[in-house]
């Protein structure tokens, strides 16, 4: 397993960073996905779950985290690419920290193998995946203050947590392009009302697509894994 310890970016603007990621992540045509939750809301599950059912589709994950290196073994275990990526005690990845964990990414698969331009030359980036999730740490709070250069931001919310989410930390429904609410299997043992929940986060983010799903039982997959092959898509195409 490969692990890689890195230290918040010190840059004048974070944003400016996050921008040319981007630009070169369109360039090779990998949709990099920026997957934010409180610890536990199930994103390792999640991913696992798309790794297995989007099978065509090729995927890497950086897991970032304080400490351990669980999460990567547990999507290399499945097969795709994985590295971890430990924050030095930060609570977030920035877009500098994301560029140097996509390189630890590319040399761990030799560019060679890749099929796009990127920065192949130079050892860096590959776009050998399609799709490269970025599991980030687990907080509802810094990681919705910090762009990494994703194309999409995605958040969790699990049922456990509570409807009352959107209301405690507004930054990130605002800044997540979908809500993905999880473990909808235990609609039943919790006072969540997911009516109230979608209301209260389209206040404040009219556009967010929401989908309720369970990566236990498969329900709501399909429409948030056809959203995913849209997203890619269109993100290949521009
Ligand atoms: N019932 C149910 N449990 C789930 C579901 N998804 C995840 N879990 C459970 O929730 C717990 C946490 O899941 P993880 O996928 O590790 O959550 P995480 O967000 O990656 O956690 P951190 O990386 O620690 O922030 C595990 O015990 C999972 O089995 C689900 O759809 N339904
Ligand atoms: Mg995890």
């Amino acid at each position: 397993m490969k692990t890689i310890q890195l230290n918040a970016t010190v840059t004048a603007s974070n944003r400016r960073d996050a921008d040319a990621l981007r630009a070169q992540m369109r360039e090779t045509g990998s949709l990099l996905i920026n997957v934010m939750s409180s610890p536990g809301a199930g994103k390792t599950t999640l991913l696992s779950r798309l790794i297995q059912d989007l099978r065509d589709v090729k995927i890497a994950v950086m897991e970032a985290d304080i400490a351990s290196d669980v999460d990567a073994k547990r999507i290399e275990e499945l097969g795709a690419a994985s590295i971890q990526v430990h924050t030095s005690g930060m609570c977030h990845m920035d877009a500098g920290m994301t560029a140097a964990a996509l390189e630890a990414l590319g040399q761990k698969l030799p560019c060679s193998q890749g099929r796009g331009t990127g920065r192949e030359a130079g050892g860096g980036f590959c776009s050998a995946f399609d799709l490269i999730f970025l599991e980030n740490v687990g907080n509802l709070i810094c990681p919705a203050e910090y762009d990494t250069g994703a194309g999409i931001n995605v958040m969790l919310l699990s049922v456990p947590e509570g409807d009352d989410k959107p209301l405690k930390y507004p930054l990130m429904f605002r800044q997540s392009d979908a809500l993905v609410i999880t473990k909808i299997d235990s609609l039943d043992y919790f006072d969540f009302d997911l009516g109230k929940c979608e209301s209260r986060a389209r206040k404040l983010h009219p556009e967010i697509k929401i989908f309720p799903v369970s990566a236990k039982t498969g329900a709501g997959m399909e429409a948030l894994e056809r959203w995913i092959r849209s997203s890619l898509t269109e993100w290949k195409q521009i």
